[in-house]
């Protein structure tokens, strides 16, 4: 066979198994994007949806960058693609040196790929090169925190806790431990950084106790659990966590794939909580989901620590054909013109007061049991109605329905907005979050 140059019907919706999705729910009624701008989607009916999310927490500038786009298409021009292996162009180490630069502490060196998941997975052998660099080639297990998200690869979903992301698929990395996760009841409805939970840090130490440090590589957390509904971390917790790897000589790393790119109204959540891991990991807002890019940034001493073999020796066998793909180098470069030039990370952290109100408004509606907050993000919990996920779904599909877009986990809606949202339209998003919430009482 041939392509066909026949378009297929664009009603014909078959074909693409669409990912994370109830594909022939989806299919009977659809929910078509076509267009966006600004903190906008249209329908390609031409109706206006308020883009609660950006994106999946991504489009942190807003869409439809004409800055961005201009970057892109000058990078084409000049060089489709070159390789990252043995090999280099300009783009990439600029970006890097940018990253360094912006990054807090000695968080000083970019490794670069094509995804959040990517973004893990690099993050978790470049933890295990660096041990056995480092002539501790015992110290090769994981620990992950329940409730967290770390992408789909087989080493996120190991060390991740969602249970839907993990019960299908059984083989794991061995050797992966899990925290608790910090979402206690009697934190409900705070403001910022819950106060309870530091103490849920200190099961780092039980665990360590079991297996031993000298097993331990790395503990991996979103310092602000994105997914399941936004959790944002206990008053204290991080440190703790950071003070327990430092005694045992556990590299923590941080990722921030939601929370890197000014979303809690800092660069990262590193610089906010005034914590720095050993690694971190990105993507999302780094290319302001232009072009696909992920990245793990390094502290000095972990890259250092792989740099000690022969000069002529590869110093880490891993890497992607994209690596700093060209045109994710060029895009992610304008974005962080964007960031600086309109001090976007500095403006959200001054409009997140505002959000703070807006979404705790929303106390004492119906269903609500809680609602979090911190720097440009929300979660709202509904309490189940029958199988869990139920109201949650319909709370997603009312929302679409009118206007805004919002993301559904479980029976919580987390939102997130482009960091360029007026006051009037978080004015907007508050109130049909709240005719929502009514309608799925
Ligand atoms: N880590 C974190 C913390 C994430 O939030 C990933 C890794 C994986 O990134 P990629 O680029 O491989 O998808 C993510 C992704 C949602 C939602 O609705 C969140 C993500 C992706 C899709 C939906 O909360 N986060």
């Amino acid at each position: 066979m041939t392509p066909s140059n026949t378009a297929p019907a664009a009603n014909n919706l078959e074909a693409f198994f669409m990912p994370f999705t109830a594909n022939r729910q989806f299919k009977k009624n659809p929910r078509m994007l076509a267009k966006a701008k600004g903190v906008h989607y249209w329908t390609p009916e031409g109706r206006k949806i308020i883009d609660g999310t950006a994106g999946l927490w991504c489009v942190n500038a807003g869409h439809g960058r004409e800055e961005i786009k201009a970057a892109i298409a000058r990078q084409l021009d000049e060089m489709d693609y070159a390789p990252s292996f043995q090999m280099g162009h300009p783009k990439a180490f600029e970006l890097a040196a940018r990253h360094a630069a912006l990054l807090p502490g000695d968080l000083n060196h970019a490794f670069y790929c094509n995804s959040g998941s990517e973004a893990v997975d690099s993050a978790l052998k470049i933890a295990l090169a660096y041990h056995r660099a480092n002539g501790q080639g015992t110290r090769t297990r994981f620990i992950g925190r329940e409730r967290g998200y770390h992408g789909v690869g087989f080493g996120g979903i190991s060390v991740g806790g969602m249970v839907n992301n993990r019960k299908w698929f059984g083989a794991m990395l061995p050797g992966v431990d899990h925290l608790p996760h910090t979402h206690l009841p009697e934190n409900a409805f705070s403001k910022g950084e819950p106060e309870n939970g530091a103490h849920l840090a200190d099961a780092l130490e039980g665990i360590v106790g079991l297996h031993d440090a000298s097993n331990i590589a790395a503990v991996i957390v979103e310092p602000c659990a994105g997914s399941t509904g936004f959790l944002p971390p206990p008053k204290g917790y991080l440190k703790r966590l950071r003070e327990i790897c430092d005694k045992h000589g556990i590299l923590l790393i941080f990722d921030e794939v939601i929370t890197g790119f000014g979303r809690l109204g800092t660069s990262f959540a590193a610089e906010k909580f005034g914590v720095i891991p050993d690694l971190m990991t990105v993507a999302k807002g780094i290319s302001n989901a232009t072009v696909p890019m992920g990245g793990v940034f390094v502290r000095k001493h972990v890259f250092d620590g792989l740099m000690n073999g022969p000069e002529n020796a590869i110093d880490l066998f891993h890497g992607y054909t994209y690596s700093a793909h060209p045109l994710a180098c060029a895009a992610a470069s304008a974005v962080l013109d964007i960031y600086r030039d309109e001090e976007l990370f500095a403006r959200a952290a001054e409009l997140s007061p505002y959000w703070e109100e807006g979404i705790h408004s929303l106390k004492g509606l119906p269903n609500v049991t809680d609602i979090r907050n911190l720097g440009m993000a929300c979660g709202i919990d509904l309490a189940p109605e029958g199988a869990v996920g139920t109201r949650g779904y319909k709370a997603f599909v009312k929302a679409f329905d009118l206007g805004l877009m919002v993301r559904q986990s479980g029976d919580a809606i987390a939102m997130s907005p482009p960091l360029v949202i007026e006051k009037a339209q978080i004015d907007e998003i508050v109130e049909i979050t709240a005719k929502t919430i009514k309608a799925v009482a």
